[in-house]
């Protein structure tokens, strides 16, 4: 039992015990929320700045484990883009995205709690840290993609940490229904997609990095998939309101992909439930999801800031993918979509004075076919070269 943490349901309200194998509530299925049931003696900002700048800085306000599997995940830079406007470059994480601060709490768990096996549904991202993470801690790792919709770099490093990879006709919503259906204590197959709390916790560190580096921004801007990381970083904000580190909050920006837009469409028109389709489509395949699951925690996060959200199209993405490039930063699509977003709200919903934090959630080199063929110089010798150089110079 994990101390000081209650597990409370976000849909009916019961509670629960704070045990890493309690995953959805067992009243009425509905997503879990652990609580840090009272503010841990001695938290304070000078505390955490002693240490690492990482996800465990903040360990007293994360589950208790014993011996992490780490790999100095987090502390990632926050890059000035403008006067007001910052990025968080998650691209830097060890295997190149935001998951694996949620990896690196939620494996270290069930590992500590006897799993043997992992797995998850994925657009690529999950399965990679996923199967980073499990191969450090010694467990087997399966991964439920949706066949020909996964990036290169994601399945590549799916294969090179060693997971079992299972594809399925249908998008990730599909996949996931698969793992919803096959994990359990049962079998010793513990599940790691965003329904899973506990690693919602590790990437709730978001929110702490970004106050803890520059204090609360006006705005959060990130894309929307299954929803995990906007709940998550929601969570981490009201939290430290709540123990005294902050005195205000963020407001949230939530971006999704025109052909993929459950969330962002329906929380426009003030809808309180997502337009779901089994049809999701987009470039940003990280972000290619027709049933967010983590719907109900996304629109109370997106009530409770006040927050807004916004509908990308795929050239939109495209065109923040290649001006990100242009600046130095490369993120892969679905990270594109926040720029894409904040262009868009900008002026409107954004202030002009606001402060703004993007979040760019996974690296360019993910998802290379995304990134336009260019005509190259070609040349036999290094004296034509040489003067090929001279030409374009000169
Ligand atoms: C780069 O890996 O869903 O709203 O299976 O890879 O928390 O789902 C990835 C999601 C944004 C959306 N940016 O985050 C998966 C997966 C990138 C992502 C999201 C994902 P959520």
């Amino acid at each position: 039992m994990l101390p000081n943490y209650e597990l409370k349901c976000v849909k009916c309200g019961y509670f629960m015990e704070a045990d890493p194998w309690n995953i959805l509530c067992s009243k009425c299925g509905g997503l879990l929320e652990p609580v840090i049931v009272k503010k841990p003696l001695g938290v304070s900002w000078p505390l955490f700045r002693a240490r690492k700048f990482s996800v465990w800085r903040y360990k007293e306000l994360l589950p208790k484990v014993r011996s992490p599997v780490t790999m100095g995940e987090g502390g990632t830079p926050l890059i000035r883009l403008g006067d007001d406007l910052w990025l968080k470059f998650e691209g830097v994480n060890p295997t190149g995205s935001f998951k694996d601060r949620g990896m690196t709490v939620a494996i270290s768990l069930a590992r500590e709690r006897g799993a043997k096996n992992v797995i998850c549904a994925s657009t690529g991202n999950t399965a990679a840290s996923m199967a980073a993470y499990a191969s450090r801690a010694g467990l087997r790792s399966f991964v439920v993609l949706p066949r020909g919709k996964v990036a290169r770099g994601k399945l590549a490093q799916a294969i090179l940490h060693g997971a079992v990879i299972i594809e399925v006709d249908g998008p990730f919503d599909v996949a996931l229904d698969a793992v919803m259906m096959a994990a359990g204590r049962e079998i010793g197959l513990y599940p790691l997609n965003s329904f899973n709390p506990w690693r919602l916790e590790g990437q709730k560190t978001l929110a702490y990095e970004i106050a803890d580096e520059l204090g609360v921004p006006d705005w959060i801007v990130l894309p929307i998939g299954n929803a995990g990381n906007i709940s998550a970083i929601w969570k981490g904000f009201t939290e430290l309101k709540n123990f005294g580190l902050i005195n205000r909050l963020p407001k949230l920006a939530g971006i999704q992909a025109a052909g993929a837009a459950p969330i962002a469409k329906a929380f426009k028109d003030g809808r309180d439930m997502p337009y779901f389709t089994d049809q999701p489509e987009t470039l940003a395949t990280a972000i290619r999801i027709g049933r967010p699951v983590n719907w109900p925690k996304a629109f109370k996060a997106l009530r409770e800031s006040r927050g807004v959200t916004e509908v990308v199209t795929d050239e939109e993405i495209s065109e923040a993918h290649r001006s990100l490039g242009r600046m130095g930063i490369g993120v892969e699509p679905a990270s594109a979509a926040s720029f894409a977003g904040y262009l868009k709200l900008k002026g409107a919903e954004i202030g002009d004075d606001e402060k703004v934090v993007l979040i760019a959630t996974g690296h360019a080199l993910k998802d290379p076919d995304a990134i336009p063929h260019v005509e190259t110089v070609r040349v036999s010798g290094a004296e034509e070269v040489a003067s090929a150089l001279r030409r374009m110079i000169l």
